[in-house]
């Protein structure tokens, strides 16, 4: 039985490999956490930069909480089953007037994981829509294979690589996901999506969470998981802890050993090391 999408949501998904929007708490609630943010941005002097923009649920506590809230993890029960991990969180903040841009790419290509039963939950903490560079997707492409890509390295690609797909796009068929804030889109890890500059006076905050079920593996390097549902009788991940409270150093420290990690995974075969690398950009996500 399903517990929070409908039928029709569940074959949407398999059909288009997105569907939004979902209502996953009140906008008042979305504009704390993005409060909170702030509030730690202002404390350490800027925008979230470098390796705190990825597997930020393991340095603050509402973070924490979002991954494991009820709403959003009944919906990924629905599509893949009770035992259920956080593998990984990525914010994409796009400030005010910002030529930052995300290429079309597609999720799987760079992540290692050995089957594509991976969901992307990407909750909006600010509006996204076409005045401020929202995502937008190309339905059915999950469908495919991987696709070929090529890595760029663009100066405002916020991707890892700055890589996109090596093929061309039928941008005509795109969709845009627009949300407001509070509200989640889930998308397939083969979707072929991105995302243009935002060209407004505020800035425009995603932050993605993605789900696998524990029978997913690595492939390739050591890697850890947040056990957000059920059990893991299959240990492909190590399990990581829950924090308490915000930027304990035990878990800063932890973090820090952690993204190392991911970022070898995520940048093999290149110069890169890890997300703090000058070449890797200090905004660079996913
Ligand atoms: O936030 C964006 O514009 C792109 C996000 C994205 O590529 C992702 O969540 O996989």
């Amino acid at each position: 039985m399903l517990k929070i999408l409908t039928q029709q949501q569940v074959d949407q998904y398999w059909k288009d490999g997105c569907i939004f929007p979902m209502r996953v708490m009140s906008e008042s609630d979305a504009l704390e956490i993005r409060r909170r943010l702030e509030a730690f941005e202002k404390k350490s002097g800027g925008p979230l930069k470098g390796n705190l923009r990825h597997k930020s649920h393991l340095l603050f506590a509402w973070l924490a909480d979002l991954v494991r809230k009820d709403r959003i993890v009944d919906a990924i029960e629905d599509l893949h089953g009770p035992d259920l991990l956080c593998w990984s969180t990525n914010f994409f903040i796009k400030e005010a007037n910002d030529p930052a841009f995300v290429s079309w790419h597609q999720d799987s290509t760079y992540w290692g994981l050995d089957r594509p039963d991976v969901v992307t939950a990407w909750v909006a903490l600010t509006e996204s829509n076409k005045a401020n560079g929202a995502m937008g997707f190309i339905p059915g492409t999950h469908t495919r294979d991987q696709i070929p890509h090529r890595d760029t390295f663009a100066k405002h690609n916020l991707l890892t690589r700055g890589q996109e797909v090596a093929v061309d796009v039928d941008e005509k068929a795109a969709v845009t996901i627009e949300l407001k804030p509070g509200e989640m889109s889930l998308h397939h890890v083969r979707l072929v999506h991105g995302s243009p500059p935002n060209p407004s006076n505020d800035r425009r905050i995603g932050f993605a969470i993605r789900y696998i079920p524990t029978s997913v593996a690595q492939v390739a390097g050591e890697d850890s998981a947040t056990l957000v549902r059920g059990s893991d009788t299959y240990h492909h991940f190590a399990l990581e802890p829950r924090p308490t409270t915000d930027m304990d150093p035990k878990f800063v420290e932890l973090h820090d050993e952690i993204t190392e990690r991911s970022a070898r995974i995520l940048y093999r075969g290149t110069q890169v090391k890890s997300y703090n690398d000058p070449q890797a950009l200090p905004d660079r996500t996913a």
